[in-house]
């Protein structure tokens, strides 16, 4: 099994890869280079382009940079993405009490996540079940993908993997609609008192109405429960997705409000410019950051750390 700490190196390690600054040092030849020139300009934004950070948001950053040499621009980039990460502050209840330990204040809180086909949802859950019951939660996790054969063993044997006991997982067999899964898992985990409830949903294209509006259903049949159900709304993007995941985002914040952003496959072609273009668009927070199949692979988003890996 891989330690942790190599997993954690190996976080950024494909982001190293793609490194902007590679790309960079190769525009600055010579000492007289102009960035202001029109081809040293197009040039910079075809590296951003490359880096997958949207080609609205690309004119926007090349506009503040003055410098002529590679380090002074390298500089600049990094500061001017520092500044659009860090519109909003990347955490929440759930991850500060993922990474941060601090305690849940509101009690039986409960957590959607939803996500295209494949995104990493269940995966997620699994990571993030394990987290928390080294942070002493009890948790509870509904199966409500009730839409693909075998979802519920894929979930359980995860979750089994990371030793959350089968009375833990509300997964009723037979035909369920995936909405009452939901308010029966978060009944039970009110009335077992249970810290933390969980549901894991079934991949869907938002296009699909009646998928968004089994998703739509699903958060409102828990608000019958509590008054602030779900607590947390997560989408689960596959990082590699490119500018697909901005389309994603505005699809589902249309069906349920987004609380909160988990960016998976970071250890695959990710380049990291989707974050910055969806967190400039929707001002939505990175709540984690996950980075290979290992249980462990999964980590706060640090806006610094990640600056600092994209540009070298
Ligand atoms: N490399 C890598 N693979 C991941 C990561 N997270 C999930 N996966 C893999 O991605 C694939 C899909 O993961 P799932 O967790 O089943 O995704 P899902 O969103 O639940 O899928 P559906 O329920 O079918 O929509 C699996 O092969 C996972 O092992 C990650 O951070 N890195
Ligand atoms: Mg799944």
């Amino acid at each position: 099994m891989k330690t942790a700490s190599f997993v954690l190196k190996s976080f950024y390690s494909k982001l190293k890869e793609f490194s902007i600054s590679n790309s960079l040092k190769t525009l600055f030849s010579n000492e007289n280079d102009d960035i202001r020139s029109k081809m040293l300009l197009s040039e910079l934004e075809r590296v951003l382009i490359e880096a997958d950070i949207s080609v609205h948001l690309v004119p926007r950053i090349t506009q503040q940079i003055k410098g002529n040499t590679f380090e002074s621009v390298k500089e600049e980039l990094k500061s001017s993405i520092t500044q659009i990460l860090n519109i909003v502050e990347h955490s929440s209840p759930l991850s500060k009490a993922l990474f941060d330990k601090i305690k849940l204040k509101e009690k039986h809180y409960s957590i959607l996540i939803c996500g295209v086909n494949g995104s990493g949802k269940s995966t997620t859950i699994a990571k993030i079940s394990n987290l928390l019951k080294l942070n002493e939660y009890k948790i509870i996790v509904a199966a409500a993908d009730t839409f693909r054969a075998a979802a519920t063993e894929q979930l359980e044997r995860m979750l089994l993997k990371v030793g959350i006991a089968s009375q833990d997982i509300f997964a009723p067999s037979g035909n369920c609609d995936p909405s009452s899964v939901c308010y029966q898992g978060f009944e039970e985990a009110i009335n077992k008192d249970y810290d933390i409830f969980i549901a894991d949903t079934a991949g869907r294209l938002p296009t699909n109405v009646d998928l968004a509006r089994q998703l739509e259903k699903m958060a409102k049949i828990m608000n019958k429960l509590h008054v602030n159900a779900p607590s947390e709304v997560i989408l689960v993007v596959d990082g590699t997705s490119g500018q697909n995941v901005l389309s994603q985002v505005s699809a589902f914040n249309e069906i349920v409000k987004i609380s909160g952003l988990i960016v998976t496959k970071l250890d695959n072609r990710a380049k990291g410019g989707t974050i910055i273009s969806v967190v400039d668009k929707y001002k939505i927070p990175v709540l984690a950051i996950c980075s290979g199949e290992n249980m462990s692979a999964i980590q706060k988003f640090d806006v610094k750390e990640f600056v600092d890996n994209m540009i070298q």
